[in-house]
């Protein structure tokens, strides 16, 4: 059965739905939804994501939305196939989500936010508000100054090995850093700039940028 996943490649979301799918050999196809022409608010996509958002997949009579919701099932489903991106005592899940939460509360408003601001809206036509994006950037500094502290002493976030807790914030980590134009906030900090260097290199990341 092949997974359904929709929403467009290019969308952060469901990027980290695809990069988990990648990492765990699951078969999936993308059915394309077009957000530049507001496909997602239509009535007929409200049936599958009742708030009008990307991603939502299918899988048999499963049908699921919210990313990190997503990419946490398929990491228990396919838990033993290829690496185990859960953690595998009780603390170590604790761990991961732990920073998936972080990932989730404190970081990733703030990507998204510089995102649209430096990036979403000069492509369509709006102007950029640079108080908000000041703003994002002080709040973001500080952040990364946390996982600088953090990352000096553990390889990953949530300890030794690669996990979702790290999966989950490639697709806002490389908007920031190629469409953004601001990779300094990776560069200036020797940790993170390592860390974001091991977990782009990942074999699942390089596809699916092969997809974009
Ligand atoms: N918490 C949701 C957020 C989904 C979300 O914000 N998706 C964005 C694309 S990355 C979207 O659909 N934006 C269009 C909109 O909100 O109207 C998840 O993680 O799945």
């Amino acid at each position: 059965m092949v997974v359904k996943v929709y929403g467009p490649v290019r969308a952060a979301c469901p990027q980290r739905v695809i990069a988990c799918l990648l990492e765990k050999w699951v078969e999936f196809e993308v059915v394309h939804v077009d957000l530049d022409s507001g496909e997602h608010k239509r009535s007929d996509f409200l049936l599958l994501q009742p708030f009008g958002q990307v991603p939502v997949i299918e899988d048999g009579d499963l049908r699921l939305f919210e990313s990190r919701a997503i990419i946490r099932y398929y990491a228990a489903k396919y838990e033993d196939r290829g690496d185990n991106l859960l953690g595998r005592s009780l603390e170590e899940r604790a761990m991961v989500d732990q920073w998936l939460e972080v990932e989730a509360h404190n970081f990733n408003d703030l990507v998204y936010n510089l995102v649209l601001q430096l990036v979403v809206f000069p492509r369509t036509g709006r102007h950029s508000d640079l108080a908000i994006v000041d703003s994002c950037e002080r709040k973001l500094e500080k952040v990364l100054d946390v996982y600088e502290q953090r990352l000096s002493h553990s390889a990953y976030l949530a300890g030794d090995a690669f996990t979702l807790a790290d999966l989950s914030h490639l697709p806002a980590l490389r908007y920031l850093m190629d469409e953004a134009g601001m990779a300094n906030l990776v560069r200036d900090r020797k940790s993170v700039s390592a860390w974001w260097d091991t977990i782009s290199s990942r074999p699942s990341w390089k596809k699916l940028l092969q997809l974009l």
